[in-house]
Formats: structure tokens, sequence, C-alpha cells
């Protein structure tokens, strides 16, 4: 189906709507030091995604959490106002009509106890853990008191107050808008700006794995019903794959008893109906080819070669550790490898660059412990730089090594997406082979030209890293070259293209 209406406009010319954008994390941070008020522009995949993109929406706000001092300062000082932030050459708050792209922004303050149970009680832990399947339930979790309460006066309380900000946005256009609501932050909000704004269209797009309906049952009736009946007041509810929009949709069936039709792939609630669609996420490969020119990353280029070598292969890891991310599987994998083709000893090197996360949680605390005890251990018996790890962020690292690597390790236990997968093949200059897991939203694209691997197999992953290693050069070489067109192809404008695109097919986009 063509993307272009017939006018030959795009679906976001066409559009004709204000946005209104939502997510926990926004484009830009501030700072304050000693030379005045400075900038920092966002990281992490959804962010870079939407920052490219946001400025070629009509009259678009971009609402998300204050996270520095400076913001906070900033959200009171403006209020319910949003900051017009230029991006270039250095993100700052704009104070006339400067040339180059623009953002506007709306910080929302939040009160830091509400945000402490909203984020790093409900959010990150409870809600991660059930789509990721991260629970040993043998023994996890153990909902209590804190977690109930926590559920009511931070995750409902902090979204009621993003759906308060969203609603002046809207209403500060007329009361009609397109509200684009992120992540699993963010369940609750649709029902309460539906309710104020009437003409809004909503949707949601959920950035993780959308499990099936017995998945839920971790949580107790009347939380997996509160968050299933607010995703509903969306039009929209938007997954990366097929598999998780027909799970949501097999959810509000068994679990709250509505009328599905998988084949319309809606779901009817209260006389309304809703779609749930798949739009499968990518990268900015302008960005990404223009980030790989940059000095920085050529820098880092030169290092890697001398530390390779020209014969030592680059077994590669990009991760937040995250636990379901699956890195202490990966790096056994590696060893059994070694164990059974002893020949490769001294000839391949493991490179780790793992960025800590989220270490307020204990097991992403514990997290870190298991990686550095298992590297430790490989490492005393196969050589002192079998495994290099490096436990930090930085991106244009992460790039050369896309470009360096041999092969790319992807093991995951579950993940929406994947954009490090993506980005690899995008910028490999060595026929690098791509190993990925069947759990992962990419796999559904770049299956065909990976090695799949199955992530609590770990003979079959140390198997799928030797095939790699010694697969013929023509062959890796066409693999990626094929894959990398796929990423071409389906990059992030026609993720957001294809969702606005259906948004206008709507009735309620021509009701006004
Ligand atoms: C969630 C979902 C979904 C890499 N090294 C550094 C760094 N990166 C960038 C990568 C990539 C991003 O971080 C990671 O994205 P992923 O998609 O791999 O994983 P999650 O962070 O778990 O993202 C995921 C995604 O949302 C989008 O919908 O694909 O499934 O879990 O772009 O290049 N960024 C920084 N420093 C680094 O060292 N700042």
């Amino acid at each position: 189906m063509s993307e272009q209406p017939a006018t030959g406009q795009t679906p976001i010319d066409a559009l004709g709507l204000p946005v209104v954008l939502l997510s926990h994390r926004g484009p830009v941070s501030f700072a304050r030091s000693a030379a005045g008020r400075t900038a920092q522009r966002g990281s992490g995949g959804l962010v870079t995604a939407l920052t490219g993109l946001a400025g070629h929406l009509p009259e678009a706000v971009w609402v998300c959490a204050a996270t520095s001092d400076e913001d906070r300062r900033i959200a009171v000082e403006y209020g319910d106002k949003a900051v017009d932030v230029a991006l270039e050459p250095a993100a700052h708050i704009s104070e006339g009509d400067e040339p180059g792209p623009h953002l506007r922004l709306r910080l929302v303050d939040v009160d830091p106890r509400q945000h402490e149970d909203f984020y790093s009680v409900i959010a990150n832990p409870l809600l991660w853990f059930v789509q990721h399947g991260l629970y040993g339930l043998a023994s996890a979790p153990e909902l209590t008191r804190r977690e109930r309460e926590a559920f009511d006066t931070g995750y409902a309380a902090v979204n009621a107050h993003f759906a308060d900000a969203v609603v002046e946005q809207v209403h500060a256009h007329g009361g009609r808008a397109l509200v684009m609501l992120h992540d699993y932050h963010f369940y609750l909000v649709a029902e309460r700006v539906r309710r104020e704004c009437p003409r809004a269209l909503i949707t949601h797009f959920t950035h993780i794995p959308w499990p099936e309906p017995d998945s839920w049952r971790v949580l107790p009736p009347d939380l997996r019903e509160r968050i299933f009946r607010g995703m509903l007041g969306n039009d929209v509810v938007a997954f990366h794959t097929r598999r998780f929009a027909r799970n949501f949709l097999l959810g509000c069936q068994e679990l709250l008893g509505l009328r599905v039709d998988l084949d319309a792939m809606t779901v009817t609630a209260g006389g309304r109906e809703v779609l749930a669609r798949y739009y499968p996420i990518s990268v900015d490969v302008a960005s990404m080819e223009a980030m790989m020119g940059s000095d920085a990353v050529q820098e880092h280029l030169q290092a890697l070669d001398e530390a390779f070598l020209s014969d030592r292969k680059m077994i590669l890891r990009v991760d937040r550790t995250d636990p379901s991310k699956n890195i202490v599987r990966g790096f056994r994998a590696f060893d059994t490898m070694l164990g059974d083709h002893p020949e490769l000893v001294g000839t391949v090197r493991f490179f780790a660059l793992l960025q800590p996360s989220r270490q307020d949680i204990p097991e992403y605390f514990d997290y870190i412990g298991a990686i550095g005890g298992v590297v430790a251990e490989i490492n005393a018996r196969h050589g002192a730089d079998a495994i290099e790890l490096r436990l930090e962020s930085d991106l244009p690292l992460a790039v050369a090594a896309y470009s360096r690597c041999d092969v790319l390790m992807v093991n995951a236990l579950n993940d929406g997406m994947n954009l490090v997968a993506k980005e690899m093949v995008l910028v490999n200059s060595r026929g690098g082979v791509l190993l990925l897991s069947e759990n992962t939203g990419a796999h559904e694209e770049l299956g065909e030209f990976a090695i799949t691997v199955y992530p609590f197999d770990i003979q079959q992953q140390a198997d799928a890293l030797y095939a790699a290693l010694t697969m013929p050069a023509a062959e890796r070489q066409d693999r990626l070259v094929a894959a990398a067109a796929v990423v071409r192809h389906n990059d992030v404008g026609r993720w957001l293209r294809r969702q606005i695109r259906d948004v206008l097919r709507l009735p309620a986009a021509t009701d006004g």
C-alpha cells in the first residue's frame, strides 16, 4: 500500500493538526554552570529517533519530565507554557527567530516522592519485569502494600499529572490535536486526556514487548485491568510487532472479556473501536552516517584497529546492563565456544560496551556484579584480554565498534525492537555477522540475514558464534548488504509516516 496520499504530499504534510508528544525522557536536559545555562541532548533510541522527526511535525510540543535542577527551575519559570529550544549549533533556549531546527518543550516537574514510586517501584521494576518475563516466579515478585500504594500514589498520580500537562497543550490549540503518547510509563494517560479533550486523536506507542495474557496474571486483576482500560482510552495502540499487537487484543479478550476482531485487529470498548497496530521502529540513517564520519568516531576506529590488529577478530556487544539483554549467558556461550574450539583462543576477542543502567534497582545492581564475575572467570581461563569489558557510556566508541566488528551478539531474552542490531548492519565495513535472538522485534525484519540465536540455549549460541566466525567472506557480505538495505528502506521516517497515515484514516480524523 502506498504511503503517499493522492496529492503527492507525505502523510506528515497532510496531517494539518498540531502534535503533542509525551515521553518520560525528553530531547534536552538543562544544567547550570559558571558559564550560565547549558543544555545537553538526550540519549537513547526513542529520544534520538523522535528529536530528528519532531522538527518536521506541525506545531509540535514535546511534554516530558524535568530531570535536572535546572529543568525544574525552567518548569517553574515557564509554568504551563512551552519553551522554544533551538537545537543547533548547541541546544539552547531560543529568544527569537533563529534559523535551524527548533523544538517546543513543556517540562513537567514531579514531586520527588511520587516520582520515586512511579519510576523506581512501578514502571522500571514491576512493569518492565512483567513485560520482559524477567521474574523467577518461585520467589518474585512479592507484591505488598508498598507496591499497591505506589501504583495509586505514584504511577496513577504521576500519569494524571502528565495527562493534565498534555491537556493544557491540547486546549492551547483549541482542543483539537494529535496526541502521541510513549511507552510503559504512561499507560493511564489516554483515558484522562480523552475525557478532557474529546476532539483529540490519541495514539500510544509501547517500545517494549507486550506479552501474552497469562504473563499479566502476575499482577492482580484490579491492577492489570486498570492498565488495559487505560490503554483503551487511545484511538490507536501501537507496538513494534504484529505479535505484540495481537497479544494486546488477546489480553483484552481474556482478561477483560471484551469483543476483539483479530482480522481487523480491533477491540470494542465502551462503544468505541480501538485499533491495535504495529510499526517497527528504526534508526535515522542520515544521522547515523553523519556520526560515522565524525572525528570522534574516526579516532576510536584508529584505536580499535591497533588493539585488534588485522588478524584478530572482534565479537561485539553494545547494551545497557539490563538483565533482559542476557549478557551473562552471552559470555558463557563465548567460553563454551573457546572450550570447543581451542584453536581460536588468542585469535578472537569479545569487546563488551555496557552502559550501567538503573543502579537503584537491586536486580540491576547485582547484575553488574554477575557480569564482572563471569568476565574474570573466563579471562582467567582463556587469557587476560579474551573479554574486554567497558562499563561506560560512549556512543562514538559504540559506533566505531559497530563498524569494526566481525560479529555482533544480540541474544536478548526479550526486546521490543533492538536498535543496536539495526545500527551495526548500517555502518559495518567488515562483513559483520549479526547473531540475533528470536525474541527481539528486529528478528521479524532481519532474522533471515542473521544467525538466529535462542537466548536460553548456551550451546546453540556457542555454535552460532563459531558459525559466524568461520562463515565464508562472500556470504557474510551478502547477508550484511541485504540487512542494511532493509534498514535503509524501513527507516525511522517511515515508522512515523505509517503511523500518521493510519491516524488520517480514522473516522474521527475527519469529524473535526
Ligand atoms: C528500548 C527498547 C527498543 C549505544 N551505546 C551507547 C548508546 N547507545 C544507543 C544505541 C541505541 C540505543 O542506545 C539502545 O537502543 P536499544 O533499542 O538497543 O535498547 P533499549 O535502550 O533497551 O531501548 C528497545 C528501543 O527502546 C526503541 O523503541 O528498540 O527494544 O528496550 O540507539 O546506539 N547511547 C549512549 N551511550 C552509549 O554508550 N548515550
